[in-house]
């Protein structure tokens, strides 16, 4: 029996009834799409509104002719428009398969620039200069932090992104973007001591080898404020992230006690010099290693007992990137398993994709409970950045 209101109802008034009560829990989900199927609403206007309703965005739908029934339009920003004709990409270098730019090219028609850097510091300076033009870029969590607070990131438009949902849960709501809004997590590693087995006395366990005369001009530490300096907090038993006066000037004296012994501060290219045997104790991350070890297999890498940096490195878009769908169409392709496991594969770190890592050859462990007791993510420095900026101009120049 129909009270005699609603059957005066018009049909888009009792259609937009029916969302209201879906939205506010009165009407449950099957029963919404079947009353909405007897007040004759089309099928996409139907998952359109479930869709508002669930909280989460689904793939674009391709566009229909009119139903010709009441429509309901879900919230939310306007669509991003066609894929664009170009990407222009960010990243760390030796951090993607060789063939994954080619391979998404070859497959949307999209043409990609590729550019690379090797610190953090490096990224947030481009970006804030401005007009970078990049549409993705590839920053660790703390560099989040620093790009969010200076409003240089766009937000993720997850309904762009359905592979979204091969991210693992260790690697969803992360302390630098709580509600998954602005990055797309790429690899995760760890920064400790690589060596050659073959020339050193014995394997090293301490950040204390690059305070051993014995290996002068043979060591070097990276080029990287936040790894050195981190370093040596953690040599003392402090925070990473510590912003205390009297343990960031125990940091610098240990800091220029080894930079006596060092032969340079360099990141990446060390590879090389490892691989040749001009450097035999290196301050390196534990991908970057077993690349180098694919070319020397005596090259090894250990975790000091002092403990070091664990970081997820995440692919964002920064503001006003001039190809925004096309940005998110690189995000859903890198986030297949197959794509994210060739990746991995590469460069050696551990995915955070778990469709992906399920996928990989020699798929990296994340730490568990008792090893992560040794390692560290870091944090935004914020008021502390300006003391660590000098400590780091004092080290270098000393
Ligand atoms: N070759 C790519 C290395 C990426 C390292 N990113 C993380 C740095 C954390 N300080």
């Amino acid at each position: 029996m129909s009270d005699d209101s609603t059957s005066k109802k018009t049909l888009a008034q009792q259609t937009l009834a029916l969302a209201d009560g879906l939205a506010d829990g009165r009407v449950d989900r099957r029963s919404f799409v079947r009353g909405a199927l007897a007040l004759g609403l089309g099928l996409p206007s139907i998952a359109a509104v479930l869709q508002a309703c669930s909280g989460s965005e689904a793939p674009p739908e391709t566009p229909k002719a009119p139903t010709g029934a009441a429509v309901v339009k879900p919230a939310g920003p306007p669509d991003l428009g066609e894929l664009e004709k170009e990407l222009k990409i960010y990243n760390w270098s030796d951090y993607i398969a060789e063939d994954t730019v080619a391979n998404f090219e070859k497959e949307s028609g999209v043409k990609v620039t590729y550019d690379t850097f090797e610190s953090n510091e490096e990224l947030i300076a481009k970006l804030q200069a401005g007009a970078s033009g990049y549409d993705l870029v590839c920053p660790s969590g703390y560099a989040v932090q620093v790009l969010l607070a200076l409003k240089l990131l766009e937000e993720l438009r997850p309904k762009y992104i359905p592979n979204l949902g091969n991210v693992a849960p260790q690697f969803r709501k992360m302390a630098f973007d709580p509600t998954d809004a602005y990055a797309v997590p790429w690899q995760w590693g760890m920064t400790g001591i690589a060596y050659r087995a073959d020339k050193v006395k014995a394997p090293p366990d301490s950040w204390a080898v690059f305070h051993d005369a014995q290996y002068k001009g043979k060591m070097t530490m990276m080029d990287d404020m936040r790894d050195v300096i981190g370093a040596w907090l953690k040599f003392r038993g402090k925070s990473l992230n510590s912003s205390v006066p009297e343990d960031l000037a125990a940091a610098k004296a240990d800091a220029l006690t080894a930079k006596a012994l060092l032969q340079s501060y360099v990141s990446a290219p060390v590879k090389g010099q490892l691989v040749a045997g001009d450097v035999w104790i290196a301050q390196l991350w534990n991908g970057d290693t077993l690349q180098a070890k694919a070319e020397n297999d005596k090259i090894d890498w250990i975790l000091p007992k002092e403990g070091g940096v664990i970081w997820a490195d995440s692919m964002v878009i920064p503001k006003g990137a001039p190809n925004p769908r096309a940005a998110h169409a690189f995000l859903d392709y890198i986030l297949r398993a197959d794509v994210g496991a060739a990746i991995s594969d590469f460069t050696g770190y551990g995915s955070p994709n778990a469709a992906a890592t399920a996928k990989m050859a020699k798929p990296v462990p994340y730490p568990t409970e008792e090893q992560m007791k040794l390692l560290e993510f870091q944090s935004d420095l914020a008021g502390a950045s300006g003391a660590w900026d000098q400590i780091w101009t004092e080290i270098k120049a000393g």
